[in-house]
């Protein structure tokens, strides 16, 4: 425990709030920090209990067996120095995660680059910010985000495209509220083809066509060109091939009736936004995956770009572009170099650059040439070409597209090494050498976040075991690489402040350059400067990034100095579809699907440092399947059922809970990304997904692609509750006994919960065989409802398991169960436990104060006319991080219209 308070930065999204460590433990915003003001979202404010991990990672691992760390180093320094003597540098890869922080990066970078002589070194971030990096590299010279936090206080207009911030950047969302509190006159326009949280909360939501963004954008620049909207002053100072752009936007299917048309988008409302754009002073336009993760996602960014530059609507306080990153330090790993197109220090593969980087490093062995792509590294892999893959702090078995084939190649692999804080992970199954990494709150180093604002990580407690920092691993490899080869060590770093000076100085060979990215003036920062760090972003100086760096006038970091018009073809890939709500079109029961995915609001990714969280898993209890409630119907496809999510190609199948949302479009239906491993059984979304990628940046199209769903054949749906978690009773008995169609276990409430569906109905007396032989002494007690029945395990008249199985499609609760496991059998208790397995569901609305749907309308049962305050002041619900506000809103109105009905 601290002695202290500490400052540190959250380790979730790329908002990048600053944490307060408290002497008590609680960890809370932190105030000064200019990104949150103190203000946490849900997953921010369980940060302590996401310390207490049940499956860390302890101890390297050599093929399975314990190893001390320095012959676990020289066995990869081994691997990977026959790999490059027999194979060449190419047959290296590395694999990262913009979850590193910026020291770790370096360090991977420098490896890979320099010394191993390969950029077969990509990150996660390739599917997650690749297509706005390239955007930014086409329109403005070099990947830059020329807009902060403080710019949403003095828009206008904000547009939110492709992005659910509500959920996924809370606290961002929570400043543009604000800013609409403060200004009455600011709009918020959303464009996403899901009415989403964020989409409820808008002026103007526009539900386009999947991947209608380029035809939309393109169609707001002809708009911008017919009513003279633009500004002819900024595009003659400040922009290239004006009349390219022009020459393709004169074509006719850009006019506003035909866009209207061909998006299935009301025109009166397309004109609206068009207005609003070309009216107001001062416009961001924010986005995210819904336009990078997509076959046209760095046309669709460019779009966007363009936007901006016609209007002079860039540059400006209150203005720009504003691509919110996802990772904590995603942009870190941008500034470092970690993508595998980009070199280090946002220099590429020219001629002068690559001898620059070389001189600098003294590299022996400096890579000349772009690497592998994501996916196209995997591809590598599973052909054989690449022989050595390190993972880092990303779980490429899980999160890349189609990870059968992933896993193939994995499987593949000569060597495969992991470093991560626990081995329960899709990727470490398939590690031939396992390193157990310290995590968050064990290491320290430097992030940067959205808006370019470097935090540092603190540390504050002791990494269990043997864990080390991930700069630490690379630097020790690095040094015994070196030593094989027969070259100086570039990995003479004793301490993480030596790693941030050298990348520090580094930048400074983009002195006498246009480029912005240049932190030099800290490469002499002290040890106890290091350490006192605050919050500031780059450029140091408060320099706006698209100024010029002497005479503070708009520059671009192009080869003249103006922005580039980049002329963004419409997505080839509009499929007709129909989602006009009012006139749902026939659906057959094979039709194909397509299918959006992404994030829940209280998970992080793939649940590894999330699942455990009891009141975290409350919000989605089992991998879901959603689909707008007609279009279900239609499909003769019943609420709750499971359903089997098919890809019409690799036939990969994926097996789902269905719920309705109302928000989707009538052939969308919606899966999160983070079912995984222990906790979602092999039910992945991306198993269902394949590798297609945008021809510039690379990034996977997540958001589209098309599937069959059809219900599943199931007998039995069931609960399990054991005593341990740590035993793992249930998942190793139904591992062993009977072959679940779908598995998934948390810790609610630090038990062990499985819920499980199988082809077969299990009688009575297999089951209660299954648990007289995981606990012999037990007494089993059978109790009978309407949809199911429950099966007790007795010890000592204490209920020390169960087992609930039912032949129709409930879901049923845990949370309401759960408090009697370990308790003693009484009737009040049998009674409790009886309702709450009736498959009712009582859903958790607000996760920060645990309110319960029920707890909500058995205040508005007392109160009918309660106020939203009035309902906040009794519950919290939405007091934090608001993000819930819709969802309890809905309730007040269902209250009013209810009220007004009997009256
Ligand atoms: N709770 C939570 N928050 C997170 C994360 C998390 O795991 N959990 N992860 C973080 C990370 S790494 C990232 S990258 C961000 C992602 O943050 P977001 O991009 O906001 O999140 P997503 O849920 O991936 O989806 C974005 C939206 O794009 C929409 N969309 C799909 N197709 C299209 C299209 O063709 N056009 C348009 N305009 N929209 C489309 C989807 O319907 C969805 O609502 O979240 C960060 N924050
Ligand atoms: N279908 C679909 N797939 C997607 C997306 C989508 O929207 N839809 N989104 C994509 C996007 S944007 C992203 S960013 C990716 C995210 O996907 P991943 O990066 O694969 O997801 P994480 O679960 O964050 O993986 C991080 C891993 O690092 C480990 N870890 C945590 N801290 C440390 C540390 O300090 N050191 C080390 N060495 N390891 C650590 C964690 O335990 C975990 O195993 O998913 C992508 N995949
Ligand atoms: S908004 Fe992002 S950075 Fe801030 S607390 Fe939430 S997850 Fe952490
Ligand atoms: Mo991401």
């Amino acid at each position: 425990m601290a002695k202290e308070c500490i400052k540190s930065a959250c380790p979730y999204c790329g908002v990048g709030c600053g944490v307060e460590v408290k002497t008590n433990g609680d960890i809370v915003g932190d105030n000064a920090h200019p990104a949150n003001g103190g203000a946490l979202c849900v997953k921010g404010s369980a940060l302590a209990e996401s310390l207490n991990m049940p499956s860390r990672l302890l101890y390297p691992r050599v093929n399975g067996q314990q190893m001390d760390w320095q012959s676990t180093i020289d066995a990869i320094s081994d691997k990977m120095y026959s790999t490059i003597k027999e194979h060449g540098p190419q047959a290296v890869g590395m694999y990262v995660s913009g979850q590193l922080l910026t020291e770790d990066y370096y360090v991977a970078n420098k490896l890979m680059k320099g010394f191993v002589g390969s950029s077969n070194i990509d990150t996660n971030s390739r599917l997650c910010m690749s297509s706005a990096v390239a955007a930014h590299v086409r329109a403005f010279g070099e990947d830059l985000v020329p807009v902060d936090y403080d710019d949403l206080n003095f828009a206008d207009l904000i547009v939110i495209v492709g992005a659910n911030t509500a959920w996924t950047h809370p606290i961002v969302f929570r400043r543009i509220q604000q800013a609409r509190e403060a200004n009455p006159n600011l709009k918020l326009v959303v464009i996403d083809p899901r009415k989403t949280v964020t989409a409820e909360q808008a002026d103007l939501h526009l539900q386009l066509e999947n991947d209608g963004d380029v035809l939309l954008f393109n169609g707001l620049l002809r708009y911008l060109l017919d009513t003279g909207s633009i500004d002819t002053d900024f595009i003659a100072k400040y922009t290239n091939d004006f009349d390219a752009l022009c020459k393709e936007i004169a074509k006719p299917h850009y006019e506003l009736q035909a866009v209207s048309e061909a998006l299935t988008i009301n025109a009166t409302l397309l004109r609206t936004f068009f207005q609003w754009f070309a009216s107001s002073e001062n416009v961001i336009s924010l986005f995210c995956q819904g336009v990078n993760q997509s076959q046209s996602g760095t046309d669709k960014a460019n779009a966007i770009i363009n936007a901006h530059l016609l209007t002079g609507k860039i540059a400006k306080e209150g203005s720009g572009p504003f691509s919110i990153t996802g990772q904590p330090n995603a942009m870190g790993g941008r500034e470092v170099g970690g993508l595998a197109n980009q070199l280090a220090v946002h220099r590429g593969f020219d001629p002068d650059s690559v001898q620059q980087v070389a001189q600098f490093w003294n590299a022996p062995n400096i890579a000349t040439q772009p690497g592998l792509k994501a996916v196209d590294l995997f591809n590598a892999v599973e052909q054989g070409e690449i022989k050595f893959l390190w993972v880092i702090a990303t779980n490429p078995a899980v999160s890349m597209p189609n990870s059968e084939q992933i896993r193939k190649a994995l499987q593949t692999c000569d060597c495969v090494v992991v470093s991560d804080i626990t081995a329960q992970t899709d990727t470490a199954y398939y590690a031939d050498i396992l390193l157990p990494a310290a995590g968050w709150g064990e290491k320290q180093g430097m992030v940067t976040n959205s808006e370019r604002c470097m935090t540092r990580q603190r540390q504050f407690i002791q990494p269990p075991g043997e864990a080390k920092a991930d700069w630490w691993m690379l630097s020790q490899v690095g040094k015994s690489l070196c030593e094989k080869m027969g070259v100086p060590s570039g990995f003479e770093f004793h301490s993480e402040m030596d790693v941030f000076r050298e990348y520090a100085a580094m930048t400074e060979i983009n002195k006498n350059t246009s480029l912005q990215l240049d932190i030099s003036e800290l490469k002499s920062l002290s040890d106890s400067a290091y350490r006192a760090w605050q919050p500031k972003a780059w450029p140091l100086n408060g320099r706006h990034v698209l100024k010029d760096k002497h005479t503070e006038t708009v520059a671009f970091p192009t080869h003249n100095g103006k922005a580039n018009l980049v002329v963004a073809c419409e997505a080839s890939s509009i499929k007709p579809i129909d989602s006009n709500q009012a006139n749902p079109i026939q659906i057959s029961e094979n039709q194909q699907w397509w299918l959006n995915s992404g994030r829940q609001r209280d998970q992080w990714h793939t649940m590894t440092r999330t699942g455990h969280i009891s009141h975290l898993a409350a919000s989605e209890v089992e991998p879901t399947l959603y689909l707008h409630p007609l279009a279900a119907e239609q499909a003769k496809l019943k609420a709750n059922v499971i359903v089997d999510v098919t890809h019409p190609q690799t036939k990969e199948n994926v097996k789902a809970r269905l719920a309705f949302d109302e928000g989707l479009s009538h052939q969308q239906a919606f899966m999160s990304m983070h079912w995984a491993g222990v906790f979602g059984g092999n039910n992945r979304v991306n198993k269902s997904m394949l590798g297609l990628v945008d021809p510039y940046s690379g990034q996977p199209a997540f958001k589209s692609q098309y599937v069959e769903i059809q219900a599943a054949e199931i007998g039995s749906y069931g609960l399990a509750l054991g005593i341990d978690l740590s035993a793992q009773r249930w998942q190793y008995m139904s591992l062993q006994h009977v072959e679940f169609t779908q598995t998934r276990s948390t810790s609610e409430q630090n038990q062990g919960v499985w819920r499980f569906a199988d082809f077969e109905c299990f009688s009575k007396n297999e089951i209660k065989e299954l648990i007289q032989k995981q606990f012999p002494n037990s007494q089993v007690l059978t109790l009978d409802h309407l949809k199911s029945w429950t099966l007790l395990a007795i010890i000592d008249s204490k209920i020390v398991a169960m087992i609930s199985v039912s032949s129709s499609p409930v879901v049923l609760q845990a949370d309401a169960v759960i408090p009697f496991i370990k308790q003693p059998l009484n009737i009040a208790n049998l009674l409790s436990v009886l309702n709450s397995t009736d498959g009712k569901a009582n859903k958790l609305v607000c996760s920060c104060y645990r309110v319960t749907e029920s707890d909500i309308v058995e205040q508005l049962e007392k109160a009918p006319n309660m106020s939203l305050r009035e309902l906040q002041n009794t519950l919290n619900c939405g007091k934090n991080c608001g993000s819930c506000l819709p969802e309890v809103k809905r309730y007040l109105n269902e209250q009013t219209i209810e009220v007004m009905a009997v009256k």
